[in-house]
């Protein structure tokens, strides 16, 4: 079989399905050119000079790795100047970054965790970059952060790149998920995977076990049943892993299926949860349903979430269907 580009996947989903109008197709072209030069500086490590504390804390008020900022600033810069964005918003920025005026402003609005997982940079565990592509509501001259506050069903592209043992852009236009895989000699991404299905069921969860004391009941039963195996309820015994890396562990599931779960719990018991829904829980949620699985905050649809905050945190249960609505279903009970 022939090398599918990215390039030209996206230039058939725009001319033979219809699928991306032109405009989009550059801003994923230029997103993922921006994941090339991320993975060459991740793939640097110690020898770039990149690791470590950036002596800083981010909007979140956790410490900044110097590959977060350099992260944040290369997808600035690859998509400041093509004219298809109108602005963007970065976990790592308190408020959004419009276009400047010297350049053109375009229709859409970029958002993205620039380096999630960077916990594990300095221990050399995957990490990588998530994005959520929005249209900027009509009419509004300018934009404000308002325009971004969206629901995650509103999205028009998302996807993310996992520097692993490979570096692969995994993506959804709507249309299925797909995966590339980077081409080091030749400097492109290539389709690896097409129409990804995660499992409706599983053997495999994947959640911080060092929390349990914490959790709400629904989520407790849940694990325990798993915990218990093919004694238990479940008649059936299960795996755990956990990467502490959002986008390995959806990568894992999506790949083979799973569950992944980071629940609310009772430690800062005003916050929903710990990842952000705008630029983790949306494009996750997205990737998930469109390959046949499930996401939901324990009780609602994650991409039925209206936003209220640019930086807001939800709690995630995402993965195999059918495990994801049996969760869910627990806390429907309490
Ligand atoms: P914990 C990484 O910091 C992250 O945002 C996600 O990628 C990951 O799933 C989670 O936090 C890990 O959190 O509490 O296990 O370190």
């Amino acid at each position: 079989m022939s090398k599918i580009s990215l390039s030209r996947y996206l230039v058939e989903q725009q001319r033979e399905k219809g699928h991306i109008p032109a405009d989009l197709r550059l801003l994923l072209e230029v997103v993922a050119r921006a994941c090339k030069s991320i993975s060459h500086a991740v793939n640097k490590g110690a020898l770039g000079g990149v690791l470590g504390s950036a002596d800083s804390e981010n909007v979140q008020g956790e410490v900044q790795k110097k590959l977060d900022i350099i992260a944040n600033e290369v997808l600035l810069e690859a998509n400041e100047w093509g004219g298809h964005l109108a602005a963007m918003a970065s976990e790592e920025m308190d408020s959004i970054y419009l276009v400047p005026n010297r350049y053109p402003q375009g229709e859409y609005l970029l958002l993205f965790d620039p380096l999630d997982g960077s916990s594990n940079i300095d221990v050399n565990v995957s990490i990588g970059t998530i994005f959520s592509v929005l249209k900027k509501p009509e009419g509004n001259q300018g934009v404000t952060e308002q325009d971004f506050l969206q629901a995650g069903k509103q999205q028009v592209a998302a996807g993310y790149c996992v520097y692993g043992p490979q570096t692969t852009l995994v993506l959804t236009v709507g249309d299925g998920v797909v995966m590339f895989t980077l081409d080091r000699e030749q400097g492109s991404f290539v389709l690896t995977h097409e129409n990804v299905q995660i499992p409706a069921d599983t053997q495999e969860f994947a959640i911080n076990m060092s929390n349990m004391r914490h959790w709400d009941e629904p989520v407790s039963r849940y694990i325990g049943e798993c915990l218990q195996g093919k004694e238990g309820p479940r008649g059936k015994d299960f795996n755990m892993r956990w990467i502490a890396s959002m986008v390995a562990d959806v990568h894992r599931i999506l790949t083979r299926g799973g569950v992944f779960m980071y629940p609310w719990d009772k430690r800062e018991p005003h916050k929903a949860g710990k990842l952000r829904l705008m630029y983790e829980a949306n494009p996750m949620s997205w990737l998930v349903e469109q390959a046949g699985g499930a996401a939901t905050n324990g009780k609602t649809r994650i991409l039925d979430l209206q936003p209220s905050q640019l930086h807001e945190r939800v709690s995630v249960m995402l993965g195999s269907k059918n495990e994801v609505e049996r969760v869910t279903g627990y806390h429907a009970k309490v």
